[in-house]
Order: structure tokens, then C-alpha cells, then sequence
């Protein structure tokens, strides 16, 4: 933890323009803080809850197919007016836009490009639940012709500039990597500030806790079965210790608590989806997410390679991710290798081997 004193504005005054990486250039910090806005604009809205008047559908699809929410399309209009206008995005890619949306005519353009997803887990507005918003930066493609198109966009997530989250919890925080570690910052609601509360955040390598959406398990491959069940065996199974499971439905609230304790989050390849992709977005949910877990000391992989090496085929694909403590990550692939060489142990339950509950000493 922080004093409390460093806000956001300064952190990136120190961190990219005082000494500027090879990778950003100049702007970064400016976008960064009109992305700020955005989220602190965003908390506000939130923050009426039902009083504001947007809860509810909107009666419209996104590109997904996912039913969109009033906020869902509120949240996406305030990023856009608050990036688009300063001269430093040259296009926009959201979760609630079909297509690339390029910096109107009347604005100048600049050298980003900004992914996003406005408002992640908006099935938890509804019931007052947490929520958040997951971004991506990108600097455009040297050479490339204006307006910037799908191409520009289309690259994998390693080439990325800086990623972050909002999350609107019982306070504000907006967690941040411009690639060099991941940092979070408290919103101090009376002042307006973003102000920086947790320096460089490590995961740590081990974890006892995991998340994912147990009611898909039939449709999950052999390698995350195996693993979900060794967890549920805890101590009386081969990993000779208890797990915690836990599934709060936006991929901002399982990230954000395996950033500050650990932990792993799954939403693998399943059966339910074409070609096994699993559900999570590539350009502005697994890639964002991914580079700040690495960011961290963490690990984030398809099941069988880095997510942040998974070259996009369309603006809005999907992608198998398994992010989290490196030690149970490295694990889960071990598994997919396993699994892929034909290596699986069949599985037997721990209620029939030497540390069976039903031993004499066990239920001694
Ligand atoms: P939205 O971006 O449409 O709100 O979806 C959120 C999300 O993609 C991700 O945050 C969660 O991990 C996941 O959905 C929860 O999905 P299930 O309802 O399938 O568990």
C-alpha cells in the first residue's frame, strides 16, 4: 500500500513522460487520463444504481449476440466522447460496437487505438452487483493508411501498450499496466482523484482458490475436469489440500481478487461454443486481463499456448483463458500436454484410495 499520495496523473507523468518507454510514445499518459474520465464518469452513473434509470434491457443484440443492457449502451457512449476528441486515438473497437469505430472527421487523429469492453459482468447490474470496465491500448500500425481498419487491430496482445480495469465495487479502483508492473489506484470520490494504493501487485505463485462456472462442467474438456475435481477432492485427493471455489460472473471481480490474494480463473474451451473458442472476448477482455496478470508475476494461457501470443481472426473473437497464481496455471497446461499425448490418469475417486474417508483412521 501507498501513502496516498501519488495520483494518477503523476504516476504517469513519472512513469511515461519524465521516462518514456521504448514502446508508448508521446500521448500515452493523456489517453490514459481520458480513459479515467470515462471510468470516473462511468462510477458515477453506477453509483445511482436504480435511481439513475438505467437498469434494464435495451431491447438491442450486441455483435456477440448478447442481449445488451440500458447500461451496457450508456457506458459505451461515455467512452467514446471521452477518447475520441483529444487527437490521440485513431480508432475504437468495442464489445457494444459491431464494427471499428474511426475518430470522426472532425476530430484529429491520433497514433492509438483503443479496445474496450464498457461495462463487463452487466449481468450483476440488475441486482446491485460488482461491475467493470476492461481496456486495451494499442499504437497504430507504422504506415498504416487512414482511417484504420479491422487490420490494425487484428495483432496479438503482446504488442500492447497499456491494459487496464475499473472495477465499481464498495470503492472505485482502476488497476493499470503501461509494462511496467500493475498498479491500482482508489478513486477518492470527493476530490476526483485516482490516487495510487497498491505498487507493483505480485500474485502470488500458489493459491488454495479458483473460480469458474461449475454448471458448464459437462461441456468442458478432460484436462480442466481433472483439474476442477482434484480441487474438489482437497486433502483427501492427490493434492493433498482443501480448495476454495468462487463465481461472481464478471471476469473484472475473479481478476481483481487474484490480483490482490491469488487464485485461478477459467473460462476454458467448451463444447457449448463453435470451434471450442470458450466465451471471453480476445482484443478487449483476455488480452487486456492477460497482460496485466503477466504483469504481476502471473501466467494466463489458452490450455495450450499464451493467450497474449493468440494472433486475433475477428474483432470480436473469443478465446479459452486460464489466468492466475503461476504455480496452478503451469499446472492446468501440464494437463492439456497430458491429455493431448494421450497421458490421463483415469480418474479414480479419493473415497476409494489410501486416503479414503471411509479408512478406519480417517474417520477416526
Ligand atoms: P459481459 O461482458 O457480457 O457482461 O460478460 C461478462 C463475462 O464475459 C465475464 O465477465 C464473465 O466471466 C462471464 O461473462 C460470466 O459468464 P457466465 O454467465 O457464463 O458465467
Amino acid at each position: 500500500m501507498q501513502d496516498g499520495r501519488t495520483t494518477l496523473s503523476k504516476f504517469l507523468i513519472d512513469t511515461l513522460d519524465r521516462r518514456p518507454s521504448p514502446h508508448a510514445g508521446a500521448g500515452l499518459s493523456a489517453l490514459l487520463i481520458d480513459v479515467a474520465a470515462a471510468i470516473k464518469q462511468i462510477s458515477s452513473a453506477l453509483t445511482r444504481g436504480a435511481l439513475g434509470g438505467h437498469y434494464g434491457s435495451a431491447q438491442t443484440f450486441n455483435t456477440n449476440g448478447d442481449e445488451q443492457k440500458k447500461l451496457d449502451v450508456v457506458t459505451n457512449e461515455i467512452f467514446v466522447q471521452h477518447c475520441e476528441w483529444d487527437g490521440l486515438l485513431a480508432a475504437m473497437v468495442s464489445e457494444e460496437m459491431d464494427d471499428v469505430h474511426p475518430v470522426p472527421d472532425k476530430y484529429a487523429r491520433g497514433d492509438y487505438l483503443l479496445a474496450f469492453d464498457p461495462l463487463d459482468g452487466s449481468s450483476n447490474i440488475d441486482v446491485n452487483g460488482v461491475v467493470g470496465s476492461i481496456f486495451s491500448v494499442l499504437r497504430r500500425p507504422d504506415g498504416m493508411a487512414e482511417p484504420c481498419g479491422e487490420a490494425a487491430f487484428l495483432r496479438p496482445g503482446h504488442v500492447q501498450v497499456a491494459a487496464g480495469y475499473a472495477i465499481y465495487g464498495p470503492s472505485t479502483m482502476l488497476v493499470l499496466s503501461v509494462g511496467n508492473g500493475t498498479h491500482a489506484f482508489t478513486l477518492e470520490r470527493d476530490v476526483g482523484n485516482f490516487v495510487l494504493t497498491h505498487t507493483d501487485i505480485r500474485i502470488p505463485d500458489d493459491t488454495c482458490e479458483f473460480a469458474i462456472n461449475a454448471s458448464n462442467e459437462r461441456f468442458w474438456e478432460p484436462p480442466v475436469r481433472r483439474y476442477v475435481q482434484e480441487c474438489k477432492d482437497g486433502r483427501i485427493g492427490c493434492r493433498e489440500r482443501d480448495f476454495n471455489m468462487r463465481w461472481i460472473a464478471s471476469m473484472v471481480a475473479e481478476v481483481h481478487r487474484i490480483l490482490m490474494r491469488g487464485g485461478v480463473f477459467m473460462y476454458p474451451r467448451d463444447f457449448r461454443t463453435s470451434g471450442l473458442e470458450g466465451r471471453l472476448r480476445l482484443l478487449y477482455e483476455a488480452n487486456p486481463m492477460s497482460f496485466l496478470v503477466e504483469q504481476a508475476g502471473g501466467l494466463s494461457i489458452t490450455g495450450r499456448e499464451r493467450v497474449l501470443d493468440v494472433v486475433p481472426r475477428a474483432l470480436h473473437c473469443r478465446v479459452p483463458v486460464i489466468l492466475g497464481s503461476r504455480n496452478e496455471v503451469e499446472r492446468i497446461g501440464r494437463y492439456h500436454r497430458e491429455h493431448e499425448r494421450g497421458e490421463d490418469k483415469p480418474y479414480t475417486s479419493p473415497l476409494f484410495n489410501e486416503r479414503s474417508l471411509f479408512l478406519p483412521e480417517a474417520s477416526a
